[in-house]
Order: C-alpha cells, then structure tokens, then sequence
C-alpha cells in the first residue's frame, strides 16, 4: 500500500499546475482535435499516428504502454531499499538522534587489502597504456580469471570454460531467470534471499501472491526452520524444475552438511531438477568437513549451478565480480546444454566484468589475497560471535553465526516488523525483519555482522539497554 507521504508527494505531483504533460482541458483537447500528423513526415510517409496517446488526458496520465503484469504481481518493493527508506524516514522525524547503526543490509564496510588493492589499481594503470589497453570483452570473462577460479576456488573440479565471470551472483541469479524464462516452476527455501522469489515473480514463472499465506501461487517453498535443522523435507516437496539453495544460508545461517547436500543432489538428479547453488558465503565456513562448493558432491555435475561473488570475500560489493559455474553435462530436457543458452545470455545482455575489476580478482586468488580475505572473514566472524553473544545475553535464542556472518534471532512468536520497529526506534539499530525473507522468516531478525568491530559492539550495548 501507498504510505500516506508517498500518496500526498504523487498527488501533489499530479496537481502541478507547470506539468504541460498532464495537460489543462484545453491542451488536452487540443491534442484530441488536431489532425492526426504521420509518424514519418519527415520522409514523407503517410503512415497514420496514434495522435492521442503521447499526451495524457487528465483521466489518463501514462503512455500508451501496458504494464507488464508480473510486476503487478509483486507485493511490495525490493526488501533493502525498503528497509533504507524506513531508517531514513526515522531520521527525519528525528533528526536529532544519535548515530543509527545498521546490522541491517548485508554489505562489507572493511576496506579492501593492499594486495587485492593492488590488483584494481594495477588494472586501472594498464588501461592508459597502449599495450595494456583492452576493450569489450570477453563476455565470459578473461581466460586468466576463469583458470585461476577453477584452479584456486575449485581445485581443478570445474573446467575453466564453465565459469563466467560477472558482475556479482545477484545480476547472475537475474540473468539465470531470464534463461530459464516463464515455463518453470522455482523452489526456494522459506526463508530465502528475495533475489529468488522476486525474479521469478518478474519473468512470469508465478501467479498471485495468496493473501493468507503470502506465498505466490507456482512457487515451491521449501520449510527451513530450526525444527528441521533448516533443511527441507526433500520427500514431501511437490515437483520444482529449479531448486534455489544457499548455504551459508542467508538469512538463517544455516550451513548444510555433507550429507544434506548428497541428499539434496541425489533427489535433484532423481527428479530432473536444476540447481541453483548460491554459495556467496562460502569463505565463511571454518568447520572441517563442510563443502564450500556444491562440486565437492558426487554427481552434481549432472544437475547444479553454482552462482558466487567477490562481494563478500573481499569487499568487493561496490567492485563488483562474481562468477557462476555451469558444468557442461548439465542439460535440458531437449538435450541443449544449459551453459550454451547461458552463454547466450552473457554475450547478449551482459558485455563482460569490468576488466578493472577482473584484475582485483585475479589479486584476490593469489596466495596473499587469499590470506587478505580469511582475515577479514576472521573479523567478520568474531563480529558474528559478539552479535550473537550479546543478543542471547538478552534472553533470546538464536542461529547462524558460526560458518556465516548472519545471526538469525528467534523472537519467540513476536511479529518481526514490530520488534524491527521497536529497536530502531528505541536503540537506533537497523535489523532486518525475517518476515521480509518471506512468509518462514517470521517470528525471526536477522542481524547482519559486516558493520565495524565498535559499531558491533555498541549495537549490543544498546539491545541490552532496550530488550535485555
Ligand atoms: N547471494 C546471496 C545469498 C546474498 O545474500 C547476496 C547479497 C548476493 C547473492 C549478492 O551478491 P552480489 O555478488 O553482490 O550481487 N545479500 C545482501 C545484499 C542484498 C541485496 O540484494 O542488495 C543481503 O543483505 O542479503
């Protein structure tokens, strides 16, 4: 729904007396009036043009374009940018507050280290050379970048022409949607990262959103909650031809185990199913045994995706790069590999990561880059451990944490929306509601642990204060 700011700043809008295309009764009669002109006077073409529709009637204020339905579908707008407009609308009710700190949105504040550094700096300086200097391409990403990925990242498993680099799993979760197109039904763990939900909305895989149980009709949503290990009942599930699964999980950070993901390849493989490994948090992991990589499971090369990032590696939201993985025996029902449409995907709608950037991923998967990004896991994860501790020391129970820099608060029944009202108002800290991760995050928060050590540590202080 409209908030009644929003409705009065577009109802002001539409009053304004300067707005020619809202037109007066008389412009707009005039346009109705006058002779049709031709689309193509200019060459002398009579083709008629529809005189009307460029200039809007009082009654009718848009183009003649209709809307593409799909985004009528969706509820409401993206989740984070939501969430900004809420902490900024805080704000200037109340200007004086003290400094709000956000464990809200999941984005990297550390700087990036001087060897990755070194990398992006050194592939700006090569562009202002005559021998250095590269243009568009490759789509895919340099040959330089993919073998390291595949050597570095996935020990030599994946072939350096499955991977394609980009500009950030997210844009390829995107991408992904637009190849996979409207004919296929999703699944997605409930609570699940919106990306996966909302794009599948756009592209037209889904119905309605059904009021009661907020969820969209032709969308699998896959339980994940603490009875369940935050692992879905894999044998109770109608069918899905894409299976979207992250872990580390966001929100939950829930870590899969071993087994789960051979149970999870293993049902995807006996079902016909693809899927959409988002493995963005891998680097998170710290406990032995753990696959960071769907590959490491037997028999996924038949039916997984792997879609990954520099982002939260090594800072490199703002950067961007991230790559994802589609191993060639993945097929679709007709037999056409799925990296072939993908590809086409790429060198059609996508024109190669920045080759600035390209050049802080290849510095990032040298030994020392590497060393750089398991420290500043390190200091994201004792972030993650301060979190945690401090809100369990208000009594709550909590997830994640461990192997994933989100902890995912049990509100023990409380809408999540009111307790993130509650402490923004009354400890000044932004918190994401888990009912925004859809109908399963409700009754949970999820805090993020990629703000600085002292924000951290304040943010506690002041849970402790207002819910302790
Ligand atoms: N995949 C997962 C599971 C994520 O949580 C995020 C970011 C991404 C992919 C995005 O990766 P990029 O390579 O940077 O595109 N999640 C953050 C940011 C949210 C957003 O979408 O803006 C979060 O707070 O959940």
């Amino acid at each position: 729904m409209m908030s009644p700011m929003l409705s009065g700043v577009c109802l002001s809008l539409l009053a304004a007396p300067g707005l020619a295309f809202v037109g007066t009764p008389f412009i707009a009669q005039q346009v109705r009036h006058a002779p049709a002109p031709t689309s193509r006077s200019v060459t002398g073409s009579s083709r008629p043009r529809a005189s009307t529709r460029m200039v809007a009637t009082p009654d009718k204020v848009g183009t003649g374009v209709k809307r593409n339905e799909n985004f009528a579908k969706l509820k409401a707008g993206y989740l984070f940018p939501g969430i900004a407009k809420r902490r900024n609308a805080y704000l200037e009710a109340n200007p004086d507050c003290r400094p709000i700190i956000s464990l809200g949105i999941g984005d990297t504040t550390q700087p990036i280290p001087p060897h990755i550094l070194s990398g992006l700096v050194g592939g700006a300086k090569t562009l202002g050379t005559k021998e250095g200097y590269t243009g568009y391409g490759a789509e895919q990403g340099k040959a330089d970048i993919r073998e390291k990925i595949s050597e570095k990242l996935y020990n030599g498993l994946i072939k350096p022409d499955e991977v394609f680099v980009s500009d950030g799993a997210k844009c390829d979760i995107g991408r992904l949607q637009m190849m996979f197109g409207s004919g296929v039904v999703s699944a997605v763990q409930d609570p699940s990262y919106p990306v996966y939900v909302d794009t599948s909305v756009m592209v037209g895989q889904t119905g309605e959103v059904n009021e009661e149980t907020m969820q969209y009709d032709n969308i699998v949503y896959m339980p994940c909650k603490p009875s369940n290990d935050f692992f879905p009942d894999l044998k109770a599930l109608p069918h899905a031809d894409v299976i979207y699964f992250c872990s580390p999980n966001n929100p939950t950070g829930a870590v899969a185990t071993r087994e789960q993901l051979e149970a999870l390849v293993a049902h995807a493989n006996a079902k016909g199913s693809i899927v959409v490994f988002d493995a963005a948090y891998a680097p998170f992991i710290r406990t032995p045994g753990v696959p960071k990589s769907i590959f490491e499971i037997e028999g996924s090369r038949t039916c997984c995706i792997e879609v990954n990032s520099f982002s939260k590696y090594a800072g490199f939201t703002g950067a961007r790069l991230g790559w994802t993985v589609i191993p060639n025996e993945v097929k679709f029902s007709d037999g056409t590999p799925v990296r072939n449409d993908f590809n086409r995907v790429m060198t059609t709608a996508f024109n190669g990561a920045s080759n600035i950037v390209q050049s802080g991923g290849m510095t990032c998967l040298d030994d020392e880059g590497m060393a750089e990004i398991d420290t500043l896991m390190d200091y994201y994860l004792e972030n993650a451990k301060i979190l945690k501790e401090g809100i369990e020391s208000c009594g709550f129970k909590s997830h994640g944490g461990k192997d994933a820099p989100y902890v995912y608060v049990d509100l023990e029944g409380k809408a999540s929306w009111d307790v993130f009202s509650e402490i923004l108002e009354k400890a000044q800290v932004v918190t994401i509601p888990g009912a925004g991760f859809g109908p399963g995050g409700e009754g949970f928060l999820r805090l993020s642990a990629f703000a600085p050590r002292e924000s951290c540590v304040e943010a506690v202080e002041r849970l402790r204060a207002v819910l302790a």
